[in-house]
C-alpha cells in the first residue's frame, strides 16, 4: 500500500530505468525537468522523504535537514561531498554516503585528456582549422609542449590520483606527489613525495585532484602559479575553488604558464568570462566522470547506499559512521 511505503526523493534526472526499478519498492518522486533545485525547492521535495538521491549541486546543510524530519539517508551521486555538511547530517541522525572508486578510471582518463589537449593545443588548433585559417603547412605551426619523459606533479595522490599516476608510466614520466601527509611506500607506487612548493617548481606539468574544503580553498593561487615553469600545463579536475580562477586567468594571459586544462570552476556553471577569451585554456563542463559506464556505476552504488540504509543495513560508502554506531546502540 502506497501509504506505508518509504518515500525517496531524487533531485535530478538520472537513468530512468534505474529510478523505475526503485518505484517497485518506494514511493519515488523525481525531478523530470532536471532543473537545479533552489534551497526552498530542495526543502519542499525532501521535506517528507525517508531517503534522498542527490548530486554534487545540491546543498545539504543544517537548515535543510531541520526541514526534513523523516530523512534517514542522503545518498550523494558523487565521490566529492563538499556539498554536504557532514556534521549537520550526524547531528540530525542522517546517514550520508558517496560513490568512491567506481569513477577512478574515467576521471583519470579525463585528466589525461585535458593534459594532452592543453599540451598539444588541440582546442586552439581545432578552432583555427574550423575558422578556415589552414591555408598552408608551416614548420612552426601551433607548437606544443611534450609529456613523454617529463615529470608529472600530482597534488592529491588518493584513489583518482593513483589512477592518474599509473597512466604516467605509459609516457615514461617521473611522478611527484604532494598530500598533506606523506603516504606509506606501498601507496606511493613509486611516486616521490614533495612539499607543494617543491612539486610546483620541479614538475613539468601539474594535475590537481584534492577534495575541496576550507583547507584547500585557493590552494593554487598567484604565489603558487608563479612557482610553476612557464612551459607547464596545469590541470584541475578537483573542484572549483581549489584553484584561484582570477589568478590563473592572469597567469595564462601573461604567458607565465603554458596552458591549463580545466573541468571545474569557481561558481560553475557561471565561469569567469576571462577563460573564454584564452586560447591556452582547454575547458570542459565538469564531465570528468561522465562516461556511460561510470555514470551507471555511480548511480547503482548510490542506489545501493540508499537502499541499504533504508533497509537497516550498513551501506558500502558511509561518510559518517558515527550515525550508524549510534543507531545500533
Ligand atoms: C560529478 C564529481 O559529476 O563525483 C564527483 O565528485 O565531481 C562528479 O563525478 C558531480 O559531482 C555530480 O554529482
Amino acid at each position: 500500500m502506497s501509504e506505508t511505503r518509504l518515500r525517496v526523493a531524487v533531485t535530478r534526472r538520472i537513468f530512468p530505468e534505474l529510478i523505475d526499478a526503485l518505484r517497485a519498492r518506494y514511493d519515488v518522486r523525481d525531478n523530470q525537468d532536471d532543473l537545479p533545485l533552489s534551497a526552498d525547492e530542495l526543502a519542499r521535495r525532501l521535506g517528507d522523504a525517508d531517503g534522498a538521491l542527490v548530486t554534487g549541486g545540491d546543498r545539504i546543510d543544517a537548515p535543510l535537514l531541520a526541514a526534513c524530519p523523516r530523512l534517514k539517508v542522503v545518498s550523494n551521486i558523487a565521490v566529492g561531498f563538499n556539498n554536504i555538511d557532514l556534521t549537520a547530517c550526524t547531528e540530525h541522525g542522517v546517514a550520508a554516503t558517496n560513490t568512491p572508486d567506481v569513477l577512478n578510471e574515467a576521471t583519470a582518463d579525463h585528466a589525461w585528456a585535458l593534459l594532452l589537449a592543453a599540451a598539444r593545443r588541440l582546442g586552439e588548433a581545432e578552432r583555427w582549422l574550423r575558422a578556415g585559417r589552414w591555408k598552408r603547412w608551416e614548420f612552426e605551426a601551433l607548437m606544443g609542449v611534450e609529456l613523454f619523459g617529463k615529470t608529472l606533479g600530482i597534488v592529491g595522490l588518493g584513489r583518482i590520483g593513483r589512477a592518474i599516476a599509473r597512466r604516467a608510466a605509459g609516457f615514461s614520466m617521473r611522478v611527484l606527489y604532494h598530500n598533506r601527509t606523506r603516504l606509506a611506500p606501498e601507496l606511493e607506487g613509486g611516486a616521490e613525495y614533495r612539499t607543494l612548493d617543491a612539486l610546483l617548481a620541479e614538475a613539468d606539468h601539474v594535475i590537481v585532484v584534492v577534495p575541496y574544503s576550507a583547507a584547500t580553498h585557493h590552494l593554487i593561487g598567484a604565489r603558487e602559479l608563479a612557482l610553476m615553469k612557464p612551459t607547464a600545463v596545469l590541470v584541475n579536475i578537483a573542484r572549483g575553488g581549489v584553484v584561484d580562477d582570477a589568478a590563473l586567468i592572469a597567469a595564462l594571459r601573461a604567458g607565465r604558464l603554458f596552458a591549463a586544462g580545466l573541468d571545474v570552476f569557481e561558481n560553475e556553471p557561471a565561469l569567469d568570462p576571462g577563460f573564454l577569451a584564452l586560447e591556452n585554456a582547454v575547458l570542459s563542463p565538469h564531465i570528468a566522470s561522465s562516461t556511460r559506464e561510470t555514470r551507471a556505476a555511480m548511480a547503482q552504488l548510490a542506489i545501493r547506499n540508499l537502499e541499504d540504509v533504508l533497509a537497516g543495513r550498513r551501506p558500502p560508502a558511509l561518510l559518517n559512521p558515527e550515525v550508524w554506531e549510534r543507531r545500533r546502540a
